[in-house]
């Protein structure tokens, strides 16, 4: 009897919690209402199975319990009973199947008046592209890519040169147009997941995965992977903003176009050494740093990352803060370089600044950190040389104390922690690895011992594999 009563209780607290939970589906922001439809039929279908069968397990349980002058009868065949049993589940597996095999039909079928973007997934970020004026993307080809070339676009086709590159993981789509979305990826698999849009979908490799959704809703939603794609994949993430058909058009024209990009004049490294004059006084003449001032060396320093910090420093997603006191110190030199040819022309110096030896100041076990660096080494590089496709930058050679510095200010949010800051969210997460004072001086003292040799060798080969 206790445990006929435990059944239903169970049943009752089961039912109780799905209708009283909080956690409900995201507000619905495309037009598939249709695919919350089906998880609804699904739950109604489930449900009702799940209720009729476990009350009648506690019915049983109560009305076929132990009694001294009952014998149980032994009854193998009861074809009544069977053709019963099967005809229902048929029905209830069909009312399972068939409503999402319709959906699935106009899921994959585009209408004739959407429009196309592409999005591209590579360990651990999104990138977007969009067709341009001509409405058709450029050929692109695994074997083209680079770090200048992220999607291996043919810089011969006429089609491409117009189409738009959007480099940080937020990508933007007209409300209430529907939108063909071409799914790549560049590496692994990925899937595609917009939880508000009720749609995902697996990109692979070698192939072109699609879907389409008309957004109706503006508003920004989180987009995230939805397959197990490496180390990192809890921290490939980005963002999708529905905006209206305005400021949509507007947005896109401020993108440079792919021939644009292309055709930026080779970045002119006098100029570069004159800007450069304004960063002296704190990172010396050779890039050097100078500890007293608690500025790193930068000489060497990757030209992609230096753009990135000096943008984030310029609007307040680094050094705003207002924890950051060393961080605030970079941004009226950042403002003072805004101009973007002056910023190219000036990362570029600094990355061909000979590298410089920098003193080591930390100790630690290099042997323990050697085993912690393994999970940093999947994005920073085996050697510590930073790898552009994972967006990590170099460690190899960069000051100790500044990087004991930076993984404390991840830990406690004062780097990272900006909604706008879609690279240092990842390090956050990353630096809660090193649970402890010690744990940050290990992996330091291995990374001390780094040589960063092994210069952007992931990219070449993870675009061999994709032929
Ligand atoms: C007043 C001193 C000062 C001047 C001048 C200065 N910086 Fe800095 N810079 C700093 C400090 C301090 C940091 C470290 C910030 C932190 O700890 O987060 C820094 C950090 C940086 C970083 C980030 C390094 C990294 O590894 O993330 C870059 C890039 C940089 N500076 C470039 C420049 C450039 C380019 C100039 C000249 C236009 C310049 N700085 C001028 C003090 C200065
Ligand atoms: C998922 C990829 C990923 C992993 C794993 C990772 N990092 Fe990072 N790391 C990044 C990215 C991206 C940045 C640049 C953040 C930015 O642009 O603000 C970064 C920045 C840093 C910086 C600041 C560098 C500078 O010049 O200011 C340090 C230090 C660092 N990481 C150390 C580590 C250590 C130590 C580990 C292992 C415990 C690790 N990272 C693991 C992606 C990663
Ligand atoms: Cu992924």
């Amino acid at each position: 009897m206790a445990i006929a009563i435990a059944v239903v209780v169970l049943l009752v607290a089961t039912v109780l919690f799905h209708v009283l939970s909080p956690w409900n589906l995201t507000p619905l922001a495309s037009n598939w209402g249709a695919i919350d439809a089906t998880i609804n039929l699904t739950f109604w279908v489930t449900g009702l199975v799940l209720i009729a069968v476990n009350l009648f397990m506690a019915w049983c349980i109560v009305r076929y319990r132990y009694d001294e002058n009952r014998r149980a009868l032994y009854e193998p065949e009861d074809k009544k009973l069977e053709a019963w049993l099967v005809g229902l589940s048929t029905l209830g597996i069909a009312a399972l199947l068939v409503p999402g095999l319709m959906i699935w039909n106009n899921f994959v079928h585009v209408p004739e008046e959407a429009h196309e973007i592409e999005v591209v997934g590579s360990q651990w970020h999104w990138y977007f592209r969009y067709p341009g004026e001509d409405g058709v993307f450029g050929r692109s080809d695994p074997r083209l890519i680079s770090d200048d070339n992220p999607l291996g676009l043919d810089p011969n086709d006429p089609a491409g040169q117009d189409d738009i590159i959007v480099m940080t993981p937020r990508g933007y789509l007209p409300v209430d147009r529907p939108v063909k979305l071409n799914l790549r990826s560049r590496d692994v698999l990925h899937n595609f997941k917009v939880a508000n849009f009720r749609a995902k979908m697996d990109m692979l490799p070698g192939q072109v995965s699609y879907f389409w959704i008309t957004p109706t809703r503006i508003g920004e939603y989180d987009l995230v992977c939805a397959q197990l794609c490496g180390i990192g994949h809890f921290a490939m993430r980005g963002s999708v903003h529905v905006v209206s058909e305005e400021d949509f058009e507007a947005w896109l024209a401020r993108q440079p176009t792919f021939a644009e990009l292309n055709g930026q004049r080779e970045p002119d490294l006098a100029a570069g050494q004159r800007h450069y004059a304004n960063c002296i006084a704190c990172h010396g003449n050779e890039g050097q740093g100078n500890q007293l001032l608690n500025s790193p060396a930068i000489a060497g320093m990757e030209a992609w990352y230096t753009k990135r910090q000096l943008a984030y420093f310029r609007e307040g997603i680094r050094g705003a803060h207002p924890d950051d006191e060393y961080g605030r110190q970079m941004v009226p030199f950042a403002t003072l370089v805004a101009d973007p040819q002056t910023e190219r022309d000036l990362a570029a110096y600094i990355e061909q600044m000979p590298p410089v030896s920098v003193e080591q100041t930390i100790t630690g076990n290099a042997r323990s950190g050697e085993r912690l660096y393994r999970t940093c080494g999947a994005c920073h590089g085996r050697d510590g040389e930073g790898i552009f496709g994972t967006k990590a930058p170099r460690l190899a050679g960069l000051d100790d104390w500044y990087q004991k510095r930076q993984l404390q200010h991840f830990q406690s949010g004062v780097r990272g922690g900006h909604p706008d800051d879609h690279y240092g969210p990842q390090m956050r997460d990353m630096s809660k690895i090193l649970v402890n004072d010690e744990a940050i001086r290990n992996v330091i003292a291995y990374i001390n011992t780094l040589t960063g040799h092994e210069q952007s060798r992931a990219l070449p080969e993870l675009a061999g594999r994709n032929d």
